[in-house]
């Protein structure tokens, strides 16, 4: 089911009001349907379906909240795309839902700290991807801080938070890394994390990058989030150079192209090898 032989892109399906490039226009449940099936058709491995906002300064919301507004959307798109859904959750109760309505992954930005998530991965028995942040959402921006290295910190909470997985009993096989770019990192943070992704490969499981759109590629070129395609297209191109899996993007279509380029690059010997192409 998740054939990581190349990397691939997981499209990005909000169903919030308050998403920080979206706008919230996914906010109904046919919408955000829509949106999965173009993904799909523009040739995401994967859709993450997510109810919370989690981007920097957004506001916690109730467990009733999101299931309200992920489990239709869930519903209609486990039963028309072949690709597996990702529930972008924290919350256990959402995690156990979303999964019985078809969820084949979890992708918790909280790295299963809240009540009840570690002992939910286990039982449902489904890749999770486990992301770094710092702080929560509300604040993580206002004091980002790694005295002792943004990669070498990642590292060791990698180490911790895959270690406490496993003897919870989450398979080994089934957890998935990611750096949380812009969870509680200054952009100084970002790009370092960017230059060292190489570094994660030492738990050898795959790792997943969030960049789409986001600050670190808005501030560093000083644009509004609707014209950050080709900065985020130039950070997923790196850090598919250095490993990464799997792109959790807005822009299906441009990025699988990017990551057909970076695929091609990697695999020169054994393409086509006559005329002028
Ligand atoms: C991510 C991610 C995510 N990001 C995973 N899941 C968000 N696995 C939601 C900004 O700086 O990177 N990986 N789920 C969205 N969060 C943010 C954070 C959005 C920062 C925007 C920013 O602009």
């Amino acid at each position: 089911m998740f054939d990581l032989s190349q990397p691939c892109a997981m499209g990005i399906v909000n169903v919030t009001p308050d998403s920080f490039s979206d706008g919230g226009c996914f906010i109904h449940p046919d919408r955000a349907v829509e949106r999965a099936l173009d993904m799909v058709e523009q040739g995401a491995s994967i859709v993450d379906v997510g109810g919370e906002s989690t981007r920097p300064g957004a506001q916690a919301i109730s467990v009733q909240q999101e299931v309200d507004r992920v489990l239709p959307v869930i519903e209609v798109l486990t039963g028309e795309i072949n690709v597996p859904v990702s529930i972008d959750t924290s919350k256990a109760e959402v995690m156990r839902m979303a999964v019985s309505a078809g969820a084949e992954m979890i992708n918790d930005v909280r790295a299963l700290r809240e009540d009840g998530a570690l002992q939910a991965c286990a039982d449902l028995n489904v890749p999770v991807c486990l992301v770094h942040m710092q702080g929560l959402p509300r604040t993580m921006q206002q004091f980002p801080d790694y005295p002792d290295g943004v990669i070498s910190e990642l590292n060791i909470f990698f180490t911790k938070h895959i270690e406490r997985a496993v003897e919870a009993g989450v398979s080994r096989d089934n957890v998935f890394i990611d750096p949380g770019f812009g969870f509680g990192k200054t952009l100084q943070h970002n790009y370092q994390l960017l230059r060292g992704l190489e570094d994660f490969s030492i738990h050898e499981v795959p790792v997943l990058v969030g960049i789409s759109r986001k600050s670190m590629i808005g501030n560093l070129l000083d644009l509004p989030v609707e014209e950050r395609l080709p900065g985020s297209l130039s950070a997923v191109v790196i850090a598919a150079m250095k490993g990464a899996n799997i792109f959790r993007v807005h822009d299906v279509k441009a990025t699988v192209e990017a990551l057909k380029v970076v695929d091609a690059m990697h695999h020169a010997d054994e393409l086509e090898n006559w005329g002028a192409g």
